[in-house]
């Protein structure tokens, strides 16, 4: 399964928070559907609502499982935020078989990886953590500063914020860097496939 939140804050379009994770996992259903891809397993995509007040969209859909349909999911792949316009590359350190996946996409194309650490537990993958699906996600930053280490990896800008548009009016089409929507919405339906072969 994988998701994404729809919703933004009020003070802003929330184009990288999140039309750039919603953006990528239509694409992705799209090019399954042109694909006519027949994966094993079964798929499912979620487009949330709420994640900013509270990830009530998510919660209440983990909360309306049965127990015989939460042990169905067998991992729950989450991207929110993932065309940052000064952007990093970090995999969420959940799932070892999930970070595993995206790990070695990048590695194919040689872009170097961080750990999330910039807050776990902050977005939709943590009502499904929490009654133990395994969960793993992509994410190119908000409000942490990009340090001079990641700059020389990734390029951009030290010193600044990984968007510094992130919940404001600014965070519109002009914030979203295609270089970094590009290469997690590939990641993310490498791992798609991946994951349901
Ligand atoms: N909760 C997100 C932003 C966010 C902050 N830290 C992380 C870590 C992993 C994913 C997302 C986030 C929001 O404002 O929607
Ligand atoms: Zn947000
Ligand atoms: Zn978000």
């Amino acid at each position: 399964m994988s998701g994404s939140h729809l919703d933004s804050v009020k003070a802003g379009p929330g184009i990288n928070d999140n039309g750039s994770g919603s953006a990528a996992i239509l694409e992705i259903a799209l090019a399954v559907s042109r694909a006519q891809y027949q994966p094993t397993k079964h798929l499912r995509f979620a487009w949330w609502g709420a994640e900013e007040m509270g990830m009530i969209g998510s919660k209440n859909y983990v909360n309306s499982l049965s127990s015989a349909n939460r042990s169905r999911i067998k991992g729950y792949l989450n991207f929110d935020m993932i065309g940052s316009p000064n952007p990093g590359y970090f995999v969420y350190d959940d799932d070892p078989t999930i970070e595993r996946t995206f790990k070695d996409y990048y590695a194919t194309i040689g872009v170097p990886t961080e750990i999330e650490t910039e807050g776990d537990g902050r977005s939709d993958h943590a009502p499904f953590d929490n009654v133990g699906i395994p969960v793993g996600g992509l994410f190119s930053g908000a409000d942490y500063t990009k340090t001079a280490a990641q700059a020389a990896k990734w390029g951009g800008t030290s010193g600044q914020r990984f968007d510094r548009c992130y919940h404001s009016a600014c965070d519109t089409a002009a914030n979203i860097n295609d270089t970094a929507l590009d290469r997690n919405s590939d990641a993310a339906a490498y791992a798609v496939w991946k994951l349901s072969e």
